[in-house]
């Protein structure tokens, strides 16, 4: 196992680290404050070739690897969780399901504007009553011939609104359970698909985080992704992959936090001298910078994993419950190294400790993490 960065993923790495710098960072604490959407930013990632990394080039993507896509996203979230989650939904669970899964048709309409952010997707799984108890659907897609008729509620859906196209999981047969879910393409503006408020959050407020509401939603079948009741199956494989994405995410918010606090440190003088020359500092950053390592570590081994063909479930689920650890812990330090500064805005810090919050819930919490990270220890 070689963890080398090859030529081209370190001009990625720079691409990434460059706009982040650019392009993300004058704007973010505005964006944050005003819950607006990164959408020229977006725009701006789809142009580089951020929203469809892994996508073959024939549908417009990059055709690049896993590893190529964590290391972007780590560099993107350093600076900006907001734009980087869009990045990472439409990357591992939108075009990355439906280039999978999806059949060629689906691949010709949908895949390549999603690949080169023409538009943007969504991945419509959770529900008020089934976050983490996903087998439990409400929402329902009745077979009528040649199309579904789809109702029920989605909530916490990133890009709820800027979507043009949503991946969505819904009950067909309650009798099979999760052998009667199917995962069906509903477009923005079908009749009777409504667009839920705006959630007002602790983090990522950038990010676009909507309910949506199915009243009567004709889907055609030739929407639906996979065999008959594939839904459940298709959003666990997705979501398997999502996890490594969010994981990149957050080891990047963890590494964003800790180099603004290094070089806080170096600068900002106390009781005569640099405050990093007091040991009551340099060993925080000591420790946020091997937590960091170990994180980054489980993330290339996750990423690694995928790309090799391996089952990655499990190194996928330890590197995002322990990046998201690291994560959380690293912003507070963070913050508490900058002092009084660390609790105002514009040291950005305040902002990465409230967007690391998110990296432990979405996309499987913790504590789902260790449900998948034990079963498999346990029962393999
Ligand atoms: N890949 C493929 N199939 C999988 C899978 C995976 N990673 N994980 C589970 N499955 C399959 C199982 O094999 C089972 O199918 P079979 O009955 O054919 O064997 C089916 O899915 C149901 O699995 P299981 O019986 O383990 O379901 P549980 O209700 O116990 O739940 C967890 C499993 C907890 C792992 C699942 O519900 C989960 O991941 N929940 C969190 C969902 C989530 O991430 N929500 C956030 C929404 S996106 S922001």
């Amino acid at each position: 196992m070689d963890f080398t960065l090859s030529e081209e993923q370190l001009m990625i790495q720079q691409a990434a680290r460059d706009f982040a710098q650019n392009e993300l960072l004058p704007g973010v604490i505005e964006r944050d404050d005003a819950q607006r959407f990164p959408t020229e930013e977006v725009k701006k990632m789809g142009d580089l070739g951020f929203l469809g990394m892994m996508v073959d080039p024939k549908y417009g993507g990059s055709g690049l690897d896993t590893m190529s896509y964590v290391i972007a996203m780590e560099e993107l979230s350093k600076v900006d969780a907001s734009s980087s989650v869009v990045v990472s939904v439409n990357n591992s669970l939108v075009c990355w399901g439906l280039e999978t899964f999806g059949n060629e048709a689906q691949k010709e309409k949908y895949l390549t504007p999603l690949a080169t952010g023409e538009m943007i997707g969504a991945f419509c799984l959770s529900e008020p009553e089934a976050g983490s108890d996903a087998t439990s659907q409400k929402t329902t897609a009745i077979d009528k011939g040649d199309h579904y008729v789809l109702n029920g509620t989605k909530n916490w859906i990133t890009n709820g609104n800027s979507a043009g196209v949503h991946l969505v999981i819904a009950q067909t047969d309650v009798e099979k359970g999760h052998k009667g879910i199917n995962a069906l393409i509903v477009e923005k503006g079908t009749p009777g698909f409504e667009i839920g408020p705006k959630e007002n959050k602790l983090g990522i407020r950038g990010s676009d985080t909507h309910s949506l509401l199915f009243n009567d939603v004709k889907v055609p079948k030739e929407n639906r992704i996979g065999e008959d009741g594939f839904g459940f199956k298709f959003a666990m494989k997705t979501l398997a992959g999502g996890r490594i994405g969010i994981a990149a995410q957050a080891l990047g918010i963890a590494a964003g936090a800790y180099e603004l606090a290094r070089k806080y440190a170096k600068e900002r003088k106390a009781f005569g001298t640099e405050i990093a020359n007091h040991q009551a500092i340099a060993f925080k950053l000591a420790d946020m910078h091997t937590q960091i390592a170990a994180a980054r570590h489980l993330v290339y081994k996750a990423a690694w994993d995928k790309d090799q063909g391996n089952n990655y479930d499990l190194s996928g689920a330890m590197a995002k419950l322990y990046a998201s650890q690291v994560a959380m812990e690293t912003t507070v330090e963070a913050v508490q190294v900058h002092g009084g500064n660390g609790f105002v805005k514009d040291y950005h810090v305040e902002r990465l400790m409230r967007d690391a919050k998110i990296t432990q819930i979405y996309e499987g919490t913790s504590e789902i993490q260790k449900i998948v990270i034990s079963r498999s220890i346990l029962h393999n």
